[in-house]
Formats: C-alpha cells, structure tokens, sequence
C-alpha cells in the first residue's frame, strides 16, 4: 500500500533530505519579520526567504492586488498576445533601473533571467553581423541558478560537477575573494580591483570577436557573500566596452532594493547592458524573473534580426497576469513606505552589530555591505560545511532563520527590519556560536 502524507514524497530542493525527514524544519504561516513553526514557536526571518520577501511576510497590498487580477483575468497567453499588467509593469521596472534600461524580458525565475541574458547576448551579436562572439565568461565562485546555461558560467563546484560537461565555449574570471588581504572589511574591500585585469588575459586568449559576454553577479551572494573589491566592477565595465562584449550583471539578489538602492549597479554606479533579475520583483510572493536591456539591444533586435520574430525564445508564463499583478503592487510598497532607503539608513547599525562578534568562537571573517552581512566559521578538520549546518540548526531552535553556504552564514533580512532584529539576529548567533564545537 502506498503511504499517504509522510514527507518523503517530496523530494526537497538543495536539502539533506534524510537529515532534514529526521527532524523536519517547518515554517506554517508568516508575518510581518516572523514565521510560525509547525510547533508554534516565533521564527525570526534573517534571510527574508531566500533573499526575496523585501517587503516583509504577508503583506495585504500584494494578496489583495492577486485576489483581484484573479477575478479579472486570471491568465492570458503572451506569444502574439498581450494584457496590460504586463505592460505596466515593465514600465514601471524601467522606472527604478538604470537610464537606458526600458525592456524587460519576463521569466519565471531567477535561473530562466539569466539564461535570458546570455541567450539574448549571443542573439544580439549575431544580429549585428557579429556571429563569432558566442563564448560566455563566467567567474570561479559565481551562482547564476540552476538551468544550463546558469550552471556553465556559474563557479560553484558542486552545482557543476554532476552534470555533464554543462555548455561549451565558456570560460571563468577568477573569484575576488582574498582572506589575506580584505579579512573582516567593512563594505566593498580595499584591495582586488586587480583581478578585473585578468578579463584582459582571457580576451588575449580567445580574442574578443569570438567573446558575447561577461556575467557576474555585483556582489557574489550566493558562495557566501562576497562585496566586489572597490574600483573591480569599473574596471570590468571599461575593458568589456574597450572590446565590445556585453556585461550582464546577474542582479536576482541585488536587484529590488537588497544594497539600499534599486539596483547594484546605482550602489557601485557602474552601468551594465544586461541585467537579471527576479526574488524581490514580487515580493518571492509568485515567482517570476526578468531580463532588462539597454535600449540599443532591443533596438538592434528588432531593426536587425532576420525575422519577425526578433527572438524565438519565451515561456508559457512570460508576464503572468496574477505575478504582474504582484510585482506592480509590490513595486508600489517599495516605493509607499520608501523600503530602498531604509535599507540604506540600516545597514550602518547591521555593519557595526556584525563585526562585533569578531572574536567569537570560530568566526574568521566577517563582511558585509547594504542589508547583507555574513560571518565565515573556520570548518572542521575534513568535515567542511559542519560546524555551520550545526549552527544553523541551533539558530533554528533558538528561534532564528539563517542561511548557510557551507561555513559562511549570509544575514539578509527583509528591508522592513528594525534594529531590535538586527540585535535578536546576532544575539542569537553569538550565543549559538558559544554552543557548539
Ligand atoms: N542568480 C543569482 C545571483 C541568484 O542568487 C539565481 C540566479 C537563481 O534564481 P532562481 O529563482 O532560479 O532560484 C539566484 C538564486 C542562497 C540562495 O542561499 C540563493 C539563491 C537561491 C537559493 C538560495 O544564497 N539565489
């Protein structure tokens, strides 16, 4: 007989799912900056979801503007077809992006943006009769999510090393992480804008007419939060102009308010001609992502390419009506309640709050920049990525949402934190740290 309702039916995403099934971790209802555990106990949430719920759990704008677009049109197919909300919204994504960033390309998710983005760059220089720059470069320790095309640029071992020999043609900048040198930084590190001038070396090697793009992330969140050295995103931005290669800054964290300003690239002023981004669009409410472009790419597309249809590439729930119902109103809490800016005016409390734990058992870096700060623990001896899921599990007990990659604890709260968060947030952490060996 088959069972019902245990919980090995669902297989779980990036989770030990037989440690996890032993002694599970479940979230029933959320509020405001606290979850519900299935035994009723107060969860903080430090990682506003998985750095998506900006706007705070729950809120009522965003349920009620899905609770009407699905009275009035609940789905609408996007090839050949339009309806407004999807319109609107990327007018009013243009908005808040970078000048001359008004085409927004819809996806479902982060991992769709920015195969977007690499798919939209090889089609672009093909429709300038430039169809020799197909190579992508990606950056050792990168995540750009999960598809095919994420995982080759991308720089994270394990996300790669299942899975075949992944696309081919790409190669990777090296990361800029030097615990040497930047250790306990506060913001953007001092040193490392060097590494951009290794951009120089692969375009010697390849040469640039067969190089489409450079895609990194602004500040690399996923390998356990690395802030770009200061003066490196410049740099990278000047040599990709120099030889013609698109930069795609991969903004699915960053984008939507996560640094105190819309996008990274107005925190870093640096101005990409690609950019992904999803999470924060709708609030993580309905999943939904997107790839923004620069007026000139678009424009290319369609004066250039040799049909009418500028780009055969989309997906069924491309702008879904009820995500842009979402987005706009999500878009509108940010703006309303001026969450950006908040985010801004808190992060020097979080920054100061962080960096004093250093000293604390285990701690052997800290950094951090806009509402995101981490703390790397020394791993154990042959055991990498222990002592940090034992810390994440005794937060959890102490009542404490965090998120780890390996032994590097990422604290990204939603922008709606105040600061007794901030000190329930690293209280804690402090006082787990004490714990565990
Ligand atoms: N690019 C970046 C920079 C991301 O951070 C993706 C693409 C993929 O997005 P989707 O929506 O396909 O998951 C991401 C996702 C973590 C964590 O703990 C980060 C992500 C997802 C899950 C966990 O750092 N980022």
């Amino acid at each position: 007989m088959k069972k019902i309702n245990d919980l090995e039916s669902y297989w779980m995403p990036f989770t030990a799912n037989r440690d996890f099934k032993k002694d599970p971790r479940i979230v029933c209802s959320a509020e405001g900056m606290y979850y519900k555990s299935q035994e009723g106990n107060d969860i903080l949430d430090a990682t506003a979801g998985l750095w998506c719920v900006n706007a705070g759990h729950n809120r009522k704008k965003i349920n009620e503007a899905i609770t009407k677009q699905l009275s009035v049109l609940d789905y609408a197919p996007c090839f050949q077809f339009g309806h407004p909300k999807a319109f609107e919204l990327a007018n009013r994504i243009s908005e808040i992006f970078p000048e001359g960033m008004n085409h927004v390309f819809f996806t479902n998710s982060g991992s769709e943006a920015v195969d977007t983005t690499l798919k939209i760059a090889l089609a672009y220089h093909r429709a300038r009769g430039k169809g020799t720059k197909t190579r992508l470069i990606g950056r050792e320790r990168g995540y750009h999510g999960v598809g095919f095309g994420g995982i080759s640029v991308g720089g994270m071992p394990r996300n790669r090393q299942y899975f075949g020999t992944l696309l081919s043609g790409v190669d990777h900048l090296p990361h800029t992480f030097d615990h040497e040198r930047n250790a306990f930084s506060k913001g953007e590190p001092e040193h490392g804008e060097e590494f951009a001038d290794k951009l120089e070396d692969i375009i010697a090697l390849h040469d640039a007419s067969t190089i489409a793009a450079v895609i990194v992330e602004p500040m690399a969140g996923s390998t356990g939060v690395l802030p770009p050295p200061k003066g490196y995103l410049k740099k990278l931005r000047s040599i990709c102009t120099k030889h013609d290669i698109l930069l795609i800054f991969d903004e699915v964290i960053t984008g939507f308010g996560r640094l105190g300003t819309a996008t990274a690239s107005d925190y870093f002023g640096v101005v990409p001609d690609i950019i992904s981004c999803a999470k924060g669009i709708t609030n993580g409410v309905i999943p939904m992502g997107g790839a923004v472009v620069k007026d000139e790419i678009y424009e290319t597309m369609l004066d250039e390419a040799d049909n009418p249809i500028e780009l055969f590439h989309g997906y069924t729930y491309s702008g879904h009506p009820i995500a842009a119902a979402a987005g706009l109103a999500t878009l509108e809490i940010y703006k309303e309640e001026n969450l950006f800016q908040r985010a801004s005016e808190l992060s020097p409390y979080m920054e100061e709050v962080a960096h004093s734990l250093k000293g604390e058992n285990h701690i052997i870096d800290i950094r951090n920049i806009g509402l995101v700060a981490s703390i790397e623990l020394m791993p154990r001896e042959g055991a990498v990525g222990s002592r940090g899921y034992e810390l994440m599990k005794r937060m959890w007990d102490k009542g404490v949402m965090v998120r780890f990659t390996q032994d590097t604890m990422a604290v990204t709260p939603p922008l709606i934190a105040e600061r007794k968060h901030i000190d329930e947030m690293f209280d804690k952490t402090r006082e787990a740290l004490k714990e565990i060996n």
